[in-house]
């Protein structure tokens, strides 16, 4: 595994073919049998693999992929972040009717972008059983900044269960992997009713909860998972190679289903140079946060004579993934500790301290305090951590700044607000308390701009991606916007991005942690007009 893992990803950019304009990838899916920490479960493949094959592709290619199912039941592979053809998008119900088994479907789309992407299963909840892998689509002109080596780092969690299991057990009982769910919302509720005065007896009750039972670390819905790098577990070690004096490209893909991860490299800076795919004005950084289903890419230089530990540490500090980066293979770095669990930063539930200020001096204080004193986690401020400003640097949305302004500057011609919510009694994710078997399609009108606000009203975080079109993230940068396939929006924030609706058809619209689109959590898009 670790060989063929190695053949396929590590390359020397300059020693890369061109690819030919117009090329033709087979792939199939299939069952196979997955050992992972002493357990063996049944997962799905592609090609046999988990990471399936890199596609390395090049911009303006002409792409024919022939996808087969040998499973007994249906499966899609959906082109994530890639701009195309509705028909091609593979998302069974919205784009086409899925892969049946014993079928063969052919996808055609051109590459029309470059950047690093990544392809998986929309069908079930196959993605989680190992359906995804890297897809790099080579720029027509050489990208903005140099390197030597670069390597893919997709990092994944599998669960030593199955996940049809424990979506089972979480809709039969919401705190089965988790208590006191429902009394997380309870309290957002609160704080949301209670008048600017009370907000902090609000805040003083939920620490007396603390103190009583109430854990604010139970952020996620399922613990007990594994963290993979490139499908190996922190005891496999996989291993990127360096050779002394080159910079390195990493290319950060987060695959998972459930798992934030926080990426750091002890001993190297980090420069991003990339996120989602999209080229960013370079940021060095100590520490990232990667949302599920976003790509960051970033270069490093690291020292001859060194081994260095990519260190993914999983958001709620359950376990991390790691890998080494050295100049032999089969060396290791010093693990670093985990760290505390972070807990529920109150600072995000003061929405307004990120851009409308509303919030009374004193209360701001007091949210302040609160995120000092409950807080482990430094990592998704915007700077309302003083104490912490001598601290590593650790990427926000706020770095994220594009290298080429936008081309559409139109000011949003309307406003769509999406409240993501949810309700935990029933296990169920929803988008304006309606999930997504009883709603009806969004409507976008083709050529229009459309102002996207996401308000998130649960207390958790939740990575939405629209498929098919550029979300600009309004992050105070203007022109600058940096462009995403996929935002994250915090517990209590408001985000805001612009849409330029330029491809027609139907698309699909969702969170990507995948037990919170599989229960509600989706919508479908509907682009009205435009040729189709
Ligand atoms: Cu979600």
């Amino acid at each position: 595994m670790r060989f063929k893992l190695a053949g396929l990803l590590i390359a020397t950019s300059s020693l890369i073919a061109p690819a030919a304009l117009a090329d033709v990838y087979n792939l199939e899916i299939d069952q196979f049998e997955r050992t992972v920490d002493g357990e063996t479960l049944t997962g799905v493949s592609i090609n046999g693999t988990s990471p399936g094959p890199l596609l390395r592709l090049r911009e303006g290619e002409d792409v024919t992929i022939n996808v087969t199912n040998t499973l007994d039941v249906d499966t899609s592979l959906h082109w994530h972040g890639i701009i195309l053809d509705a028909g091609m998008d593979g998302v069974p119900g919205i784009s086409f009717d899925g892969i049946a088994p014993g079928e063969t479907y052919t996808y055609n789309f051109t590459a029309n972008q470059s950047g690093t992407y990544w392809y998986h299963g929309h069908s079930a909840l196959q993605e989680q059983e190992g359906v995804f892998a890297p897809i790099i689509i080579e720029p027509a002109k050489p990208d903005p900044f140099e390197y030597d080596r670069e390597h893919v780092i997709i990092l994944a969690d599998w669960l030593n269960d199955s996940p049809y299991k424990a979506l089972a057990n979480l809709k039969k009982r919401s705190n089965y992997y988790n208590y006191n769910r429902r009394t997380v919302f309870d309290f957002w509720r609160d704080w949301r009713n209670a008048d600017r005065g009370e907000k902090t007896d609000v805040i003083q009750e939920r620490l007396a909860w603390g103190r009583m039972r109430m854990d604010p670390t139970d952020i996620v819905d399922i613990t007990g998972y594994s963290f993979l790098v490139n499908g190996e577990t922190p005891e496999d070690n996989w291993s990127g190679l360096f050779e002394a004096g080159e910079k390195v490209r990493l290319r950060f893909i987060n695959a998972a289903a459930m798992t934030y991860f926080d990426v750091k490299i002890p001993g190297l800076k980090m420069t991003v140079v990339q996120a989602d795919g999209q080229n960013i004005e370079p940021v060095s950084v100590d520490e990232f946060p990667i949302a599920i289903a976003e790509t960051f890419d970033v270069i490093v230089e690291p020292e001859a004579g060194q081994s260095y530990t990519i260190f993914a540490a999983a958001k709620d500090r359950s376990g991390y993934a790691r890998g080494t980066l050295s100049e032999t293979p089969g060396t290791e770095a010093a693990i670093p500790e985990l760290g505390p669990r972070p807990e529920l930063t109150m600072a995000a539930m003061g929405e307004d301290h990120d851009s409308h200020g509303a919030m009374a001096e004193s209360e701001a204080v007091g949210i302040d305090e609160m995120t000092m004193n409950m807080s482990g986690d430094a990592h998704r401020g915007h700077g309302e951590m003083p104490a912490m400003e001598h601290g590593p640097k650790v990427l926000s949305y706020d770095d994220l700044r594009a290298l080429t302004p936008y081309t559409d500057r139109r000011a949003p011609d309307r406003e769509v607000e999406l409240r993501l919510t949810g309700n935990m009694e029933r296990y169920f994710w929803s988008i304006n308390d309606v999930k997504f078997g009883d709603a009806g399609p969004l409507e976008f009108n083709y050529g229009e701009r459309v102002r996207i606000t996401f308000k998130n009203e649960t207390m958790m975080e939740h990575p939405m991606h629209l498929h098919g079109l550029w979300m600009d993230l309004l992050n105070g940068e203007g022109d600058m916007a940096p462009r995403k396939h996929t935002i994250n929006i915090r517990p209590g924030e408001t985000i805001s991005a612009d849409v330029t609706v330029d491809a027609t058809g139907s698309w699909a619209f969702h969170c990507h942690i995948l037990q919170h689109a599989a229960t509600g959590m989706f919508r479908q898009v509907n682009v009205i007009g435009g040729v189709q």
